[in-house]
């Protein structure tokens, strides 16, 4: 098993992959992630799954069993889009290990008397359309298919040009297997080091933190960097600046996550004060009401100071996600499979997991440890043999909820 593992990892590897920064570039309908969901029907090809496009980007691979007793499906599974120069695991870790598990339970004999589905989810990452989770909200209806068409990328594409144009026959709703879905299991690596600091290689989730992305766009007056005093100004740079750093400090006053790590600046010339900022906030906290008065912080400090600079601010919630706490019988099920128990830990990470629970699926997710608790870099890393164990864990797991 461990070779089938490794080999499928080595597949993937190269797969959009940047030589420069050794990251990933794998956004949704791109050649690259269209390359890595071929590799997913081609594993599921070679294992007898029965392989299905849900119209929404997303890929499945069904084991079903020869006499269908009608049970609920089991579902596991992940995503294999990248943030921009993202990290291998995050994402392909899960798949991975889905097809590693199911091949594992093949060794065991295991025959299962209701469906195991591997789901791969587009546009996690939210990296190309700006809506994390796009494709298991969509199959599940908390996106609507109109709400989805509105939908452009950076450089203007319309999200169903886009798939069109990879190949995809876009037929975006709610998708037919979610009926069929009795509970999911999603297993990723594990973002943070909780799982290091209790010197154990696999965990399960207990819950995730509510999280939400809000674009701010700050105009001003554009003019000449050289001839025009600083008094005079109306820089929306400024504004922008002294609000990303009030966004720091409420955030740390608060115990939350605040983070500006995209920007776009107009007409973004060396020598001109610019007419308009346009920055994205990720903002985490550990309760929707602490989400809400942290976002509410901000947006009124980034107020004042556009009063005092002359500039207008225009804030636009992109999506919020609300708190999710994980199936507690589910999660407690699968933690005494072992003794002692697996930890059960919370995440400020959003999940595909995430978007099935707040859909009544009930859903648990498995960490595998990650020594660094680097994630969204090229430098995300989790040790091969911690990711066998989370094979076997997995494994350990399906086999629990097909018996
Ligand atoms: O942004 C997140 O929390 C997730 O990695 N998509
Ligand atoms: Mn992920
Ligand atoms: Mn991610």
């Amino acid at each position: 098993m461990p070779e089938d593992f490794e080999r499928m990892w080595a597949d993937l590897d190269p797969v959009g992959r940047s030589a420069r920064t050794t990251g990933y570039f794998r956004q949704p309908f791109t050649s690259a992630e269209r390359e890595c969901h071929a590799w997913f029907v081609e594993q599921c090809e070679r294992r007898g799954l029965r392989v299905e496009h849900d119209g929404n980007g997303n890929t499945l691979g069904w084991w079903e069993p020869a006499l269908d007793t009608g049970e609920p499906a089991v579902l596991t599974g992940s995503h294999l889009d990248s943030v921009v120069d993202g990290g291998a695991y995050d994402g392909p870790l899960g798949v991975v290990s889905a097809l590693a598990a199911i091949d594992v339970l093949r060794d065991r004999g295991v025959q299962p008397g209701r469906a195991i589905g591997v789901a791969v989810f587009a546009e996690e990452e939210g990296s190309r359309f700006g809506l994390a989770c796009l494709g298991s909200r969509l199959a599940v209806g908390t996106t609507t298919p109109e709400r989805a068409a509105e939908l452009r990328d950076p450089d203007g594409v319309a999200l169903l040009d886009a798939m069109i144009a990879a190949g995809v026959d876009p037929g975006l709703g709610r998708s037919g297997w979610v009926d069929r879905v009795g509970c999911y299991l999603e297993l990723h690596v594990e973002q943070g080091r909780d799982l290091d600091l209790r010197d154990e290689p696999v965990g399960l989730a207990s819950a995730i933190w509510p999280h939400g992305r809000y674009r701010f766009d700050f105009t001003g007056q554009a003019n000449h960097a050289g001839t025009t005093a600083m008094p005079d100004r109306h820089d929306p740079m400024l504004t922008y600046a002294m609000t990303a750093l009030a966004a720091n400090k409420q955030a740390r006053l608060a115990g939350a996550r605040a983070t500006f790590g995209r920007i776009d600046v107009g007409p973004n010339a060396t020598n001109a004060v610019p007419s308009r900022v346009t920055a994205w906030l990720d903002a985490r906290s550990a309760s929707d009401e602490a989400l809400a008065t942290l976002v509410a912080a901000i947006e009124q400090q980034a107020r004042d100071r556009a009063g005092r600079d002359g500039t207008a601010l225009e804030l636009t919630v992109e999506s919020v996600s609300p708190a999710v706490r994980f199936d507690v019988p589910l999660t407690e099920r699968l933690a005494s499979l072992t003794d002692p128990r697996r930890p059960v830990i919370p995440t400020a990470a959003g999940h595909d997991a995430g978007v099935l629970a707040a859909a009544g699926i009930p859903t648990a997710m498995l960490f595998v440890r990650n020594p660094t608790g680097v994630s969204h870099s090229p430098a995300e890393h989790a040790g091969m043999a911690d990711c066998l164990l989370g094979v076997e864990a997995l494994a350990d797991c399906l086999a629990e909820l097909v018996s």
